[in-house]
């Protein structure tokens, strides 16, 4: 450690502190929470270790500071971000990139110089009479070879409360690192508070400094801006996979049960707020994580793992009939932390739970009651509808047991799936891994959510439901997907969902828990137990195997015209379709694979084929199976 690190870390830590942090015999660990110290200038500087006493020190912390408040139910807390603080913020979460790097127009980006200067300039002070929380954590099961190290520095205690329950601890890994640089690192500011919420929101800052794989975080509190290791650092993770020849993605990872007690897992890609986490907690099936994979080839198979140990998942319409096993959790005693929900006499409450909204309580907005405006004059709901939990997902019943296996689980299918409401048949399968990533994966797009800021309902290019979080060209990132199955023997196989599809009337046509007999249906796939039809686009289910699905699943009837309504191909809508998505690619990315517009072009011939020979709406009946 040079003099200079030493004196700062000596003067601002300690001696318990100060004897924690040289535990980690790291010299780039040791200048970052330097710099953070002479940066931030908090009052004082608190590093956690693994050990339980630290973590129930955070625990109190939170609530001592009135970032969370107890409600009833033992272990229960609420937290409360600022009105203009309750989405991921796209439009200021940045890369910094030196002179002469492009990612191309769909990555927001600056200049690496300008931005540190800006960034650092909100966090200068940004601290003073509070104190930094320094902790430590690891990305996947520990003793891995998917385990990445990371160290977030916050003056924020609900943030680090937070990655207590979502992250394995990480000190102890810390210790073996010796002097690597191969980590992530976080510094937040959730800077000048009034009444515990973040007041300088239009100096909101999340800038990443792919450089030195740095995030900075700033006057915001919302979790997807300063929680460090979930969208954050996924970003840099992309780029290490890039470099090492994995893929690091925004998806679920579950374990459907098929015939004889099998078990197969799925990974699924769904954007923000499309129904991810409850495909993830589906009745009578594993979890394995609900947001974040890393996936490796390992002996000639795809195995991935959950990069977190919790869920941050979003609140509205959990109710005891469609998230039987999440409503329990947030209905028991149990740590769960619950953030912009409305909160009267102690009890969380939120749209869609399936009991009464009270007329008043306490929001995000202060006291609240029925018929409260927003500033823009319209109405302002009891809970917001980006309003989540946060808990661990040790405890769960439907805990899978291989969450912290080293080697992670065998992936049979991976999903993809978007808020689509008028092109895609329910449940599809690609012809092969490389028509999957291209027509499906890279093809996808997706109804925005109130899980941003911005307007929701607006349909937006969504590729592998990832392209929030892309850190490479696109193109690349698109490449590494279809180079990484291509030398397998047997690759998983590809699917999209479409939980979304509405009829001509404007309603849906699938019911919330039909999704469990989509996959179902691609469980046998895997193990080529059932046929399909073969229509333009892919594989779709036959009939009569939904028939039974839908009796054994969920104990319903499923009529022929429910099917033929749910699986007409909508031939008009597929051509649109492909025209926005090929114009995309073709016009806005410069670094397509030239496979891509292939396979693209191969797709829009065979529909129409198809359209010259059965029209523009073409019911599932006419595909015979392949
Ligand atoms: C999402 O918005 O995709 C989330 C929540 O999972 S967060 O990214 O943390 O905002
Ligand atoms: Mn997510």
């Amino acid at each position: 450690m040079d003099d200079r690190t030493g004196k700062i870390l000596r003067d601002n830590l300690s001696d318990d502190n100060y004897a924690k942090l040289m535990r980690l015999a790291n010299p780039k660990l040791h200048r970052l929470v330097a710099d953070a110290v002479e940066l931030c200038r908090p009052a004082s500087v608190f590093v956690a270790s693994d050990a339980p006493e630290d973590i129930r020190y955070i625990r109190s912390k939170a609530v001592e500071a009135a970032e969370e408040k107890p409600l009833v139910t033992p272990g229960h807390t609420c937290h409360f971000d600022g009105p203009n603080d309750q989405g991921r913020d796209k439009e200021v979460t940045k890369y910094l990139l030196k002179p002469g790097l492009d990612l191309g127009k769909h990555i927001n980006a600056t200049d690496r110089e300008k931005g540190l200067a800006e960034v650092r300039g909100y966090l200068k002070d940004s601290m003073a009479g509070r104190q930094m929380i320094v902790r430590f954590f690891c990305l996947g099961p520990t003793r891995s070879v998917f385990a990445i190290s990371g160290v977030q520095m916050t003056d924020s205690f609900y943030v680090a409360h937070s990655e207590d329950l979502l992250y394995r601890p990480g000190y102890e890994q810390f210790k073996a690192l010796g002097d690597s640089q191969e980590y992530l690192c976080v510094l937040h500011s959730a800077g000048r508070l009034v009444d515990g919420v973040s007041a300088d929101v239009d100096n909101k800052r999340i800038y990443i400094d792919l450089d030195d794989e740095v995030v900075y975080s700033v006057n915001t509190q919302y979790a997807g801006n300063t929680v460090g290791f979930k969208k954050l650092s996924l970003r840099l993770a992309i780029r290490k996979a890039d470099r090492e020849g994995w893929l690091s993605e925004h998806m679920l990872l579950v374990g459907i049960r098929g015939p004889r007690g099998r078990v197969t897992y799925f990974t699924g890609a769904f954007p923000s707020g499309c129904g991810k986490t409850s495909t993830a907690m589906l009745p009578g099936e594993t979890i394995v994580g609900d947001d974040l994979a890393y996936l490796r080839k390992i002996d000639g198979e795809v195995r991935a793992v959950n990069v977190e140990s919790g869920i941050f998942g979003i609140i509205r319409d959990v109710n005891p009939k469609d998230d039987p096993v999440i409503y329990a959790a947030l209905t028991s005693p149990g740590e769960v932390v619950f953030s912009n929900v409305l909160v009267k006499d102690g009890k969380p409450h939120w749209e869609g739970s399936g009991r009464n909204l009270p007329d008043e309580g306490v929001n995000y907005s202060g006291p609240w009651r029925r018929g409260k405006k927003d500033s823009a004059g319209k109405d302002l709901p009891p809970a917001h509808w980006n309003a989540r939990y946060t808990l661990r997902l040790a405890g769960l019943p439907n805990l899978d047991p291989h969450l912290h296996d080293p080697d992670g689980v065998a992936v049979g299918g991976v999903i993809y799936g978007g808020r689509d409401s008028d092109t895609w048949v329910p449940v599809q399968q690609s012809f092969d891994w490389t028509h999957g990533v291209i027509t499906l994966g890279a093809s996808l797009e997706s109804e925005t959510t109130l899980a941003t800021l911005g307007q929701a309902g607006v349909r937006a290019f969504q590729p592998m439901s990832n392209l929030d979080f892309v850190s490479i060209p696109l193109g690349r990132y698109v490449k590494n997907h279809l180079d990484f199955a291509a030398d397998l023997k047997k690759p998983p196989l590809i699917f999209a969902a479409n939980y979304y599809l509405k009829g001509k009337d404007g309603k849906y046509l699938n019911g919330m828990t039909d999704k469990h007999v989509w996959v179902k249906w691609m469980e046998q796939r895997v193990h080529d137990e059932l046929a399909a039809a073969k229509t333009p686009t892919g594989g779709i289910p036959l009939y009569h195997d939904l028939k039974r699905l839908f009796r054994e699943v969920l104990d319903k009837d499923y009529t022929p015209d429910q099917y033929s309504s749910q699986f007409t191909l909508r031939v008009v809508e597929n051509l649109s379709k492909l025209d926005r998505i090929e114009k995309i690619w073709r016009t806005e990315v410069a670094d397509t694979p030239e496979v891509l517009l292939t396979v693209l072009a191969e797709q829009r011939r065979r529909l129409e084929d198809t359209r010259r020979k059965l029209g523009d709406y073409i019911p599932p009946s006419e595909f015979a199976p392949a």
